[in-house]
């Protein structure tokens, strides 16, 4: 009973530790448990993690062998040469026809897993490889975007630490999204002296805990935010000191905050003014505000809007760089970062003509790009640990237009609703049998990195992501024995030797693209217990050093070179996860541009003067569906095996009681619901949480998984078969699956 491995939970961003206990066969996971010695998470779990032997065990439609598509659409098993060859050769045909940019690269990792995709950069430049996406591309860009404009640098909510935490379309309680979620929360709840505001048309779990529900008309959140941000400046709450110090653009703003109707922009979203009043004043007064946005927003009407109107509320009272407010993190990459190009400038899709943020395509043009006679369309596709056919809006259109390329070649572990459409399917070992880690660490003050160790062996026939893609730039002929060779001979004189080496490939662009595969086949080939994945994270660490030599330093481990040489050491020892960095909150300003926040967007700050009275909901469809929940069972689409779910087992649809009694529907009812695009039968739940003329459909549902008999088996509605590409934001493109307009119809049984 004593061997429990460390690890962590690999379904969502927070990547809890836990330990992992083994039974007899050597592959069940008898017992998990939260792992105490985690710095981040510090034994905390959820309920989902101890389902994590569903993922590992469970009945996935596992993949152990490469597979082809023969004519008939069925697939065949080749062996693992035969399949690098026949990717590469026909990769490099779509490239001589079409040019290298015509091959599209998707996903990368999901909630736990970023270490393989990590090699994909080399795979993109052996192959000339130019666009790619993926999820992030349909949630956070909006947010990368205007955080750019105003701070040059990404950042994140000190939830923790905040007198008020305010939460807009966000329910921690069921998603996470920072440490110890529901201990955090809970914590607040019972603090008289703290506070939570929470904008959601839903009575979440997370609202049930607030002070302040703004239970607010679903898609309105950017009159109520511009509303509370008006009353700030109105009744003289904002901080003219700290604004005059550290911001420009107040003289642009002010005006158009002053004309702001706020008592009609109440009414519109349906919250009573009193309310609306009494929780901004109340996040005035705070010593400190975290502001958390997320999907509800982030998937809804105006998103990049009400990205920009929410970091005004919290810039306006100050809540910059101090303990409990938002602060800029460090890191080993550099996720969440954008240049800011104003709209119409910076890098755009080739056929949309979409504008790429923080390099991604957004998800909802991908289809567009493709179902096209345009020259410059997407002729072949690589889809590395993402399911596109099932999370992108409008899945019968993603299939059309995964079918329409010439090739597609998905790399996951499981037979997945877009492995079923690929050309060639390319099996990996799954998160707990090889090196692994995310890039999700955005803590602060100390920010944490782990790099979880294999907790059981691989099976024979799958390859790790990192050696698929170092084959996959072998067989393209840009890397071979004769540049490994060189690197060798400076690593056998010491790491130092080897990062004056591998600094003159860094100062070739060609090949430092490579420098990912470079480092496997080199460094990675050297490294304790197979760990040749974790190569490319000692280039990562020396970054991190050059990037925050102070707050590596006050993580302890010195300075200079002999730094990255520490702190790639503790990566690799560290089986429980390490503290990579330090800070002071005031570090915050060292990273913002210029240290000086832009509250001016001018593109922005137009739509905001000019919003026109909300829409009347039309007739056609007397519904908004929320597309997409978290609930306390779902988790993307990494649990395939239905039979992980202790409840909730149909995904069933919430809607209030009010509409349930109108229709005549019953807990358990089957309902038709119709949207624009598709329609689903699924049956209801009435609940007093939920505002009349709102539904919610849970997220990851819709999956289809053999059962014993071998026959397939869907289970619940798959939320994307209700959505629509071209209901997305009109600046990054994001889409609004928050807001579908639907209809509901009862069925007859
Ligand atoms: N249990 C669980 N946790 C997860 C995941 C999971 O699949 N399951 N997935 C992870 C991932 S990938 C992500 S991105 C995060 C997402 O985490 P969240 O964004 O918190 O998740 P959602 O439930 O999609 O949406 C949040 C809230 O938005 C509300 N909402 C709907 N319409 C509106 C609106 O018009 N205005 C406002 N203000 N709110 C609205 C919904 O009622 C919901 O409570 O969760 C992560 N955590
Ligand atoms: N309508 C609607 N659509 C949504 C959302 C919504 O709220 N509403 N939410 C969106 C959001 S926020 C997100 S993040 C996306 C998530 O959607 P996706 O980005 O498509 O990713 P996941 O569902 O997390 O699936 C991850 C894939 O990785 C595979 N996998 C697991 N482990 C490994 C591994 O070790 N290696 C490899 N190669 N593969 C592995 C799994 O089998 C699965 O196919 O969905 C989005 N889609
Ligand atoms: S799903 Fe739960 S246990 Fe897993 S990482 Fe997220 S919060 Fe932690
Ligand atoms: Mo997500």
């Amino acid at each position: 009973m004593t061997d429990w491995r460390p690890t962590a939970c690999i379904l969502c961003e927070c990547n809890c530790g836990i330990q992992v206990l083994l039974g007899p066969d050597g592959r069940t996971f008898e017992k998990i448990r939260g792992d105490k010695l985690h710095p981040a998470s510090e034994g905390y779990t959820c309920n989902k993690a101890l389902q994590l032997d569903r993922y590992q065990n469970g009945r996935t439609g596992r993949l152990t062998a490469p597979l082809r598509r023969r004519p008939d659409g069925s697939f065949e098993e080749i062996d693992w040469d035969t399949a690098i060859s026949e990717v590469s050769a026909r990769l490099l045909e779509v490239g001589h026809h079409f040019g290298g940019e015509s091959i599209f690269y998707y996903g990368g990792g999901g909630q736990g897993n970023h270490l393989g995709g990590a090699y994909a950069p080399a795979t993109m430049a052996a192959y000339g490889i130019k666009y790619r996406s993926s999820a992030l591309a349909q949630e956070k860009t909006g947010d990368f975007w205007v955080g750019a404009r105003m701070t040059g640098y990404p950042m994140r909510a000190d939830v923790e630490h905040a007198e008020v935490a305010f939460f807009i379309g966000k329910n921690p309680y069921q998603s996470h999204g920072f440490p110890r979620a529901r201990t955090v929360l809970k914590e607040i709840a019972k603090d008289p002296a703290r506070s939570m505001i929470v904008l959601d048309p839903v009575r979440t779990e997370t609202a049930e805990l607030a002070d302040f529900h703004l239970q607010l008309r679903p898609g309105t959140d950017v009159y109520l935010l511009t509303a509370m941000a008006a009353i700030l400046v109105r009744d003289n709450l904002i901080d003219h000191e700290w604004l005059t110090r550290h911001t420009t653009g107040l003289d642009a703003v002010l005006p158009v905050l002053r004309d702001v109707p706020i008592e009609k922009y109440c009414a519109i979203a349906d919250v009573e003014l009193e309310l609306v009043t009494a929780a901004t004043h109340r996040l005035a007064r705070a010593s400190s505000v975290a502001a958390l946005e997320d999907l509800g927003v982030q998937m809804n009407r105006y998103s990049t809007v009400v990205s920009y109107v929410e970091k005004l509320v919290w810039l306006l009272t100050g809540n910059v760089g101090k303990p409990g407010t938002q602060y800029a993190f460090t890191g080993l990459t550099n996720i969440g970062h954008d240049r800011g190009h104003p709209a119409g400038e910076g890098p755009k899709s080739p056929v949309a003509g979409a504008q790429i943020v923080s390099g991604l395509v957004p998800c909802n043009v991908i289809s567009e790009e493709i179902l096209t006679d345009h020259p410059a369309r997407y002729r072949a596709m690589i889809v590395e640990s993402a399911n596109p056919a099932h999370s992108l809006a409008d899945s019968a259109r993603m299939r059309e237009a995964l079918e329409a390329l010439e090739l597609v070649v998905v790399i996951d572990v499981a037979m997945t609703e877009t492995a079923r459409l690929a050309d060639y399917v390319l099996p990996a070992p799954t998160q707990f049998e090889k090196y692994e880690a995310t890039f999700f660490n955005f803590d602060f003050p100390r920010n944490i990195f782990h790099l979880r160790h294999p907790v059981l062996p691989a099976p024979a026939g799958v390859l790790p992501e990192p050696e698929i893609h170092a084959r996959l730039v072998e067989a393209a002929g840009v890397l071979g024995e004769a540049d490994y060779a060189p690197l060798r001979a400076a690593l056998a004189q010491g790491r130092e030797a080897f990062a004056m080496a591998f600094l003159g490939i860094l100062g070739d662009p060609a090949r430092s693209k490579l420098a990912p595969v470079l480092l496997y086949r080199t460094l990675g080939e050297t490294l304790p217990d197979g760990a040749a994945a974790a190569a490319l994270l000692w280039a990562a660490a020396y970054n991190m050093v050059r990037k925050f030599p102070a707050s590596v330093e006050r993580a302890g481990y010195g300075t200079g070179l002999a730094a990255g040489e520490r702190l790639f050491e503790a990566i690799l020892d560290g089986k429980h996860g390490i503290v990579i960095s330090e800070d002071d909150y005031a570090e915050t300003w060292n990273r913002v541009r210029d240290k000086v926040i832009r509250l001016e967007i001018p593109e922005l700050l137009d739509v905001v003067a000019t919003l026109p009275d909300a829409p009347d909901d039309s007739a056609e469809w007397p519904f908004v569906l929320s597309a997409g929940e978290r609930r306390a069972f779902t988790a993307n689409t990494i649990f395939r095996d239905p039979a992980w779910r202790k409840r909730d087992a149909a995904g069933t649809l919430r809607l209030s009681v009010a509409d349930a009694d109108r229709l005549g529907l019953a807990a358990g009812d089957l309902v038709k619901i119709t949207t624009r695009r598709g329609s689903a039968q699924v049956p209801v739940e009435p609940t007093d949480r939920m505002r009349p003329g709102h539904l919610s459909l849970p997220n990851g549902f819709g999956l289809s998984v053999a059962d014993a008999a071998g026959v397939e088996v869907t289970t619940g509605a798959a939320p994307n078969e209700l959505t629509s590409f071209d209901a997305r934001d009109e600046w990054v493109g994001t889409p609004w699956h928050k807001y579908v307009p639907a209809r509901l119809d009862t069925v007859t049984a």
